[in-house]
């Protein structure tokens, strides 16, 4: 594909969420465009300075004061499955608890049979459908974990469905593996063992080029801290990065575990201690806040939110898209949840859905507007991102640029 042209974007109110300012705010802002970078982000008074004489004439767009804010970054989904939970959604309702449910097969393993079930071709079909539904609210940045497969031959088509959508869609993918994401029927009550085929599959997966890093669910109903350790072990030898399901039913120590790991992120954290808060501070380990889980399950424990901010922790915040816990496709849904529900600030929810999220994924070249970050912006028609929080159920996402190129929301 031949490089986008370069583009002058004028006159936005910009949310650059460069760090020094609230919101890294510009009133009237400017962009400058090059292939999928960002060469220069500033006040539009001081554009014509930046442009270098002699440049040749640059197409323009003025934007006329809209919203411009980073594309949104969704960084925990479980994209790929086959099938719903609606019935198991009308079983809790009747009176079974999530973990009820899980206990007696159902839960994620009756996504897993489904999941097996379905082809190549549908598995990519239903994400692609989910893909795009977030992509209309400006995401351009996606993670996406199996955990539904766990299984070799399955747990590699979902991560390759998950890579084709990043070629065939222009959205970023990153696949996280989760073969620790519960016990599949086969090897039922032996989890050892069956955490000994994940190990065995990673190798193999890592060398395909499917994984960028790697995940586990340590809980009462998913892994000890010792089962997932021996995952962390393996994934390290391949010099995969780890991120951890933690603290979202009871506190297991998890959070500790995963820090002593360098982990990227812990997600959920609802039971998070004071002494896990402490090592994901010295670790560097992002918090990922999942309200959609909290929402659907009904939660009542809410994560520590002030004392992670007293840490100076960072906050992502995730829709966490599964069947069975979260199946939610608004990023911009659940900014307003982590504002009603957890009490962040909307500058701190936008954070967690930009620089935060980026972070969660290792990425350093997003999550801003900056020069020499990439031209992944989105454009709203409002007049701050206090207002995308602040509604719900409402979608004014007007253009995205994703890479440098512009696509339909
Ligand atoms: N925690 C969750 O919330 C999801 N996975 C996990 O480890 C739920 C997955 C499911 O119920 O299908
Ligand atoms: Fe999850």
């Amino acid at each position: 594909m031949s490089a986008p042209p370069a583009q002058l974007w004028r006159h936005a109110r910009l949310a650059s969420f460069q760090p020094g300012t609230a919101w890294g705010w510009v009133e009237d802002a400017a962009l400058w465009v090059e292939g999928d970078t960002l060469r220069w982000v500033g006040p539009d008074a001081a554009l014509s300075k930046a442009l270098p004489a002699g440049l040749p004439a640059v197409p323009e767009r003025d934007l006329q004061g809209a919203l411009v804010t980073p594309g949104l970054i969704d960084a925990h989904t479980h994209l790929v499955y086959g099938g719903d939970r609606a019935a198991e959604f009308e079983q809790r309702l009747q009176g079974a608890s999530y973990e009820d449910i899980a206990r007696a097969g159902g839960g994620i393993r009756s996504t897993v049979a489904a999941t097996r079930a379905a082809s190549d071709e549908v598995l990519f079909q239903l994400a692609a459908g989910r893909a795009r539904t977030l992509m209309a609210e400006g995401v351009t940045t996606l993670e996406i974990k199996s955990g539904y497969g766990l299984n070799e031959a399955d747990e590699a088509r979902c991560l390759a469905v998950a890579r084709r959508l990043g070629r065939e869609l222009p959205l970023t993918v990153r696949t996280t593996s989760l073969a620790a994401h519960a016990v599949p029927p086969e090897f039922a009550g032996r989890p050892d063992d069956y955490i000994s085929a994940a190990i065995s599959w990673l190798a193999g997966q890592h060398r395909a080029g499917l994984v960028d890093a790697v995940d586990a669910f340590c809980d009462t109903i998913g892994f000890t801290p010792a089962q997932t350790e021996r995952i962390f072990q393996a994934a390290q030898a391949l010099g995969l990065p780890v991120k951890l399901h933690g603290e979202q039913l009871s506190d297991q120590g998890g959070a500790e575990l995963a820090a002593r790991y360098g982990a990227l992120s812990c997600d959920h954290l609802e039971h998070l201690s004071p002494a896990g808060i402490r090592a994901m501070k010295a670790a560097g380990t992002v918090a990922m806040l999942l309200p959609g889980a909290y929402y659907f399950l009904r939660e009542t424990k809410l994560p520590p939110v002030s004392a992670l901010r007293e840490a100076g922790v960072p906050i992502a915040i995730a829709t966490d898209h599964n069947p069975g816990s979260s199946p939610c496709l608004s990023l911009l849904l659940m900014l307003n949840m982590a504002c009603t529900l957890f009490r962040l600030t909307p500058e701190e929810a936008w954070r967690g859905v930009t620089v935060n999220a980026a972070r969660a994924l290792g990425l350093a070249d997003r999550g801003m507007l900056a020069t020499g970050l990439r031209a992944d912006f989105a454009v709203w028609d409002a007049q701050h991102p206090r207002e995308l929080a602040y509604r719900f159920g409402h979608n004014p996402c007007r253009r995205v640029v994703q890479g440098g190129i512009e696509r339909q929301p």
